[in-house]
């Protein structure tokens, strides 16, 4: 049927009405949780919606209310690298931890009295949502802080999330790119109404909320994703330039763009405000609608912040103050032996399941031998386990009033559990090895998983599950083998379809021109972390004169002594080890030589000052700068030589700028400390 122009047009006008008051329902419903009209009324308008956009398809747009679910299943999530790194939060398990950060703030700040904006911290999944001229472009999970996964389609399916920002309070205008960070979580209430639809109808069980939320996120068909109740609360801006110095003041304005925010949030003053929120907080958290974990404290003034700054990928300016370890007790069913990529056996606790800390445990470590002798801990045994925030959970003490008999004392056995080679104990460690190196297919595992980490080689797509089957398979013996993959071997794998195979082959192909500091870390040579091996890099140049380097000239190298020279020298005078670099040469490896720079220090009499979140740790930044002679200094003046500018870097950038001072990007300076040449 063909319809008037007149016809389209109203439509269009009505298209428009009813996505503004769907729109105004979601924000009253959402935002200032104070629905306005039943649900049926809300379904009603929904429904009118869909039936005028089913009629004039080209007059619908991807921000319609209707446009939640859009597109087919995906085949995976792509990977989204952080324009400005997701960073995590230092931790504080006490009252007088609050206080040392307090005193560390207010001597950083030089004042005497600082004003903290407070927040529970939700036991969720946090998201950063991209907004583009006020359009959601892109959601994105924290992976490792520096890449996530691209969960934007399912993100859209969260009616608490806007797909577009709506000026509301005689708010200003968004900036052009606005990035929203937060917790997508599953209020208890739709967590329990879940389970009791599930259990009725025989279904899977969601295990707990925040569990429930991540394998909702992660779900390849968003509709699943949207059928289950999941919500959201900002909880900051990043780097967004022209919003209020006062933190609460952003938060203020995301809600009133369309963002709901915690109703929770309180600014409180000095270490004595954070203690009494935490107990107030404490005292309720168990009517609170949703899970939480702990409080989140952050300096209000985002100057004030930046001023701060950051240490170890944590800003200096907010902590987390998280409740108690949650324990419970259990019993212990066994101890087995895990061994580590170096060789180290850590004992750990097998158990019979216990839900503790919001989920279920059935491992702890035992961390080492003496660990288990000091708590006596012994097979059999009634045991506490503790589980605090996101960390391995623990075998914390014995119940020794409940110990049945006389049970044996764990003896750490003499020979390797995977390999059988002897075990060996260096006196004064506490730590047992097996030593039988690359021999061992536990440790071959483990060198692999680093040799392809993203510090290492950086090569995507071989997880552990994949590499335990290239190894048990015997396709994979050492790191060199990984080259010899053919993409048949690789497609009689599990789970390895053939675009996957052909994922992996491209990025090995790719990883075959590491620079020489990469590639010195991927060996994994014992206590030689990345700083050390670009330090040995630059020193040296190239990986024959290290290899035939003594004690004496490895430890000219800044950040070498006597220890790490000796595993240097005895990495080398494996035999194994040298047939490894040989095959890794032969089956296509260059790896980048460095300018060698002879005890000189190319950034002698410059001063650098740091700023912006970097994606590795400042204190390596600052260590790699040192160790080529710079000065490292807190803030920007006439002296500076050069300023090194990490994302969402503020106020010493522009002062710099203004300042006529040369600035560089981490790129340039991890370009710059590499030197790169040809082998
Ligand atoms: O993991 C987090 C939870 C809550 C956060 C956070 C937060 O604010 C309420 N804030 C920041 C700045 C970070 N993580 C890094």
């Amino acid at each position: 049927m063909n319809k008037s122009s007149a016809e389209r047009r109203s439509a269009e006008r009505r298209m428009g009405e009813l996505r503004r008051e769907i729109e105004q329902h979601d924000y009253r419903y959402y935002v200032l949780d104070a629905p306005s009209v039943p649900d049926a009324e809300y379904d009603r308008l929904m429904r009118q919606l869909q039936a005028l956009e089913a009629d004039y398809p080209d007059l619908v747009i991807a921000q319609s209310p209707t446009q939640r679910v859009a597109g087919q299943p995906a085949e995976g999530f792509e990977p989204v690298r952080h324009r400005t790194p997701m960073l995590s939060l230092a931790n504080a398990f006490s009252a007088e931890e609050i206080q040392q950060f307090h005193d560390r703030v207010v001597k950083g700040l030089e004042i005497d009295h600082v004003t903290y904006v407070a927040e529970p911290k939700l036991d969720g999944v946090a998201i950063s949502l991209r907004y583009e001229a006020g359009c959601l472009e892109q959601a994105a999970t924290r992976g490792d802080g520096t890449t996530g996964e691209d969960v934007t389609s399912n993100v859209r399916t969260i009616n608490a999330i806007p797909l577009h920002l709506e000026r509301r309070e005689q708010s200003p205008l968004w900036p052009p790119t606005l990035e929203v960070r937060g917790e997508i979580y599953m209020p208890l209430a739709g967590f329990h109404a879940w389970n009791e639809q599930a259990r009725k109808q025989g279904g899977k069980e969601l295990v707990n909320p925040r569990n429930a939320a991540a394998g909702s996120l992660r779900q390849l068909d968003p509709r699943i994703t949207k059928t289950r109740p999941l919500a959201f609360y900002a909880y900051s801006a990043v780097a967004a330039e022209g919003l209020p110095d006062s933190h609460l003041e952003v938060l203020q304005l995301l809600r009133a763009w369309g963002f709901p925010v915690n109703p929770e949030v309180r600014r409180v003053k000095d270490a004595q405000g954070c203690i009494d929120y935490y107990h107030d907080l404490a005292a309720r958290r168990d009517s609170l609608p949703y899970d939480i974990d702990g409080v989140v404290f952050k300096v209000e003034s985002r100057e004030q912040q930046e001023t701060l700054g950051f240490v170890s990928r944590a800003p200096r300016w907010a902590i987390a103050r998280k409740f108690p370890a949650q324990e419970e007790i259990t019993r212990l069913l066994d101890i087995d032996i895990q061994v580590g990529r170096t060789g180290a056996l850590t004992p750990v606790a097998r158990l019979e399941p216990v839900f503790v800390g919001g989920v279920t445990v059935t491992n702890a470590t035992l961390h080492n031998l003496d660990e288990i002798r000091r708590k006596d801990v012994r097979v059999g045994d009634w045991v506490v386990v503790r589980r605090a925030g996101d960390v391995i959970p623990e075998v914390a003490r014995v119940l020794l009033e409940r110990r049945e008999g006389d049970p044996e004392e764990f003896q750490m056995s003499t020979s390797c559990p995977v390999c059988g080679s002897a075990v060996e104990r260096v006196e004064g460690e506490a730590v047992f090895r097996c030593s039988g190196g690359l021999f061992c297919p536990a440790q071959r595992k483990q060198s692999i998983m680093h040799f392809v980490s993203r510090r290492a080689m950086d090569i995507e797509g071989l997880g552990e599950k994949l590499v335990g089957q290239l190894v048990d398979k015997g396709l994979v013996h050492s790191v060199a083998d990984l080259y010899k993959l053919s993409r048949e071997q690789l497609l009689g794998l599990e789970r390895m379809g053939e675009k996957s195979a052909d994922n992996l082959l491209a990025e090995l192909e790719r990883s075959k021109t590491p620079d020489l500091g990469r590639l010195l870390y991927a060996l994994g040579i014992r206590e030689v972390g990345e700083v050390t091996a670009h330090s040995l890099a630059r020193h040296f140049g190239s990986l024959e004169h290290i290899a035939q380097a003594g004690e004496e000239e490895l430890t000219d190298v800044p950040d070498v002594g006597p220890v790490v020279a000796g595993h240097v020298r005895a990495f080398f005078q494996e035999a194994h080890n040298r047939e490894i670099i040989d095959s890794l040469a032969q089956a296509g490896l260059r790896w980048k030589a460095v300018e060698v720079q002879q005890g000189e220090q190319p950034l002698a009499g410059q001063t650098w000052v740091l700023t912006g979140a970097l994606s590795m740790p400042r204190a390596k930044a600052k260590n790699m700068l040192e160790a080529l002679g710079a000065k490292v200094s807190g803030s920007v003046s006439a002296k500076t030589s050069v300023v090194l500018a990490g994302e969402a870097a503020g106020s010493k950038l522009r002062k710099a700028e203004k300042l006529g001072i040369k600035v560089l990007s981490e790129a340039d300076f991890l370009q710059l400390i590499a030197k790169p040449g040809s082998k």
